[in-house]
């Protein structure tokens, strides 16, 4: 039977049916749990996608059997230059490396390489109710007030999200917490699919972070740290000059003590960077920064996040110096995860009646 479980706790999350098992006949067999996430080749990852994400997925690598796919059939539901598509597409792989993803340990592909996600993403449109979609924040934000003029690939987004999902029998979906909504719509998808065609997908759980899940703005801690918004994020190409501009500009308020208070969201925000990269639990920074201000405070998150960027920016850049490798690499991916996404598309395909 698919995993029906809602825990979080990994060992209750690795049941699989038959045909799932078999599916994976193309690696290795596993008792980890499964995971599963992408990202999308949009502009260069922040350190919102790296605290709330890309760390997860890297420090977690031997306790799951991870997969990782760049989303780029996602990253065109808004327009995209070609060209920088392409470039963005190998730029964000180089990164998701140079952050420490290993991909002998966790394959890493480019989501067109593998057609299964498209066609599996057309069945499970065909059980998803339109008030399912019409709910999801995600569209509203994106599609802004113009409603009429967004494409049906950007109002469809979360269901090709959870067509990635299912494919690889996901246990665990590690995402920032602006994803949770969507990985709810997976699972009433699984769930809705199941009844109708009988035990089919293996239900995913969200395993979203209590820190770092959702980094705010720089310049507006109402708002996520967003890739479209460069003034309010911290690139992790961003060179030292420019982090320290950022951080300098970044909104504080009228106190001067570093807290963390809820009731202070910008302060929360730096603070919160500041423990998640130092690994220093709240009481220590606050017991470090009693009777600084913000100025020695600014001074010292910029400096810990030179020091953090600074061997990922050295390993990107040596990675980016050969694009036939890392192609190479991320076809081998796709080569090494489709045997898997195929026999789930015929599972879904043979279900259906329709193979
Ligand atoms: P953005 O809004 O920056 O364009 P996105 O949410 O549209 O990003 P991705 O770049 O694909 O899309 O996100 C990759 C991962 O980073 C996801 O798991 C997402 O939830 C997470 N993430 C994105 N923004 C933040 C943030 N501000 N804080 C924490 N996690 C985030
Ligand atoms: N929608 C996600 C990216 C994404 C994803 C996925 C995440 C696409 N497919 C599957 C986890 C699992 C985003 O915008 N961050």
């Amino acid at each position: 039977m698919p995993t029906k479980s809602n825990t979080l706790d990994p060992a209750k999350t690795s049941g699989k049916t038959q045909a799932a098992t078999q599916a994976q006949k193309a690696e290795p067999a596993t008792t980890k749990p499964r995971v599963f996430s992408g990202i999308q080749p949009t502009n260069n990852p922040h350190i919102g996608n790296y605290l709330g994400a890309m760390r997860h997925w890297a420090a977690e690598q031997d306790q799951y059997a991870s997969i990782f796919c760049i989303v780029n059939l996602h990253a065109i539901t808004l327009p995209q230059d070609p060209a920088e598509l392409r470039q963005n597409t190998l730029s964000l792989a180089a990164m998701l490396l140079a952050v420490g993803i290993d991909p002998q340990r966790a394959p890493l592909f480019i989501q067109s390489h593998v057609s299964a996600h498209a066609e599996l993403a057309w069945l499970l449109n065909c059980v998803s109710s339109l008030g399912w979609l019409n709910k999801m924040h995600q569209f509203k934000t994106k599609a802004g007030d113009d409603r009429e003029s967004a494409t049906a690939g950007l109002y469809d987004y979360p269901v090709l999200m959870a067509a990635d999902i299912i494919l690889y029998d996901a246990d665990l979906v590690p995402v920032g917490d602006d994803q949770r909504q969507h990985i709810e719509l997976t699972r009433n998808i699984v769930e809705r699919f199941n009844e109708r065609f009988g035990e089919t997908f293996v239900l995913p759980n969200p395993l979203i972070r209590a820190e770092g899940a959702r980094i705010m703005a720089l310049d507006d801690p109402t708002r996520k740290m967003s890739k479209s918004e460069p003034n309010g994020a911290i690139f992790l190409t961003d060179p030292p000059s420019v982090i320290k501009k950022k951080i300098a500009r970044a909104t504080t308020d009228s106190e001067r003590t570093i807290e963390f208070n809820p009731n202070r969201p910008a302060i929360l925000n730096l603070a919160s960077i500041y423990s998640l990269l130092a690994q220093q639990d709240h009481a220590r920074v606050e017991e470090h920064f009693a009777g600084k201000g913000y100025k020695e405070f600014k001074a010292e998150l910029t400096d810990l996040l030179v020091a953090t960027l600074e061997p990922i920016q050295a390993r990107y850049n040596e990675l980016m110096g050969d694009a036939a490798q890392l192609d190479g690499l991320l076809r081998a991916g796709a080569d090494r995860v489709r045997p898997q996404a195929e026999a789930t598309l015929a599972r879904a395909q043979t279900a259906m009646g329709i193979r």
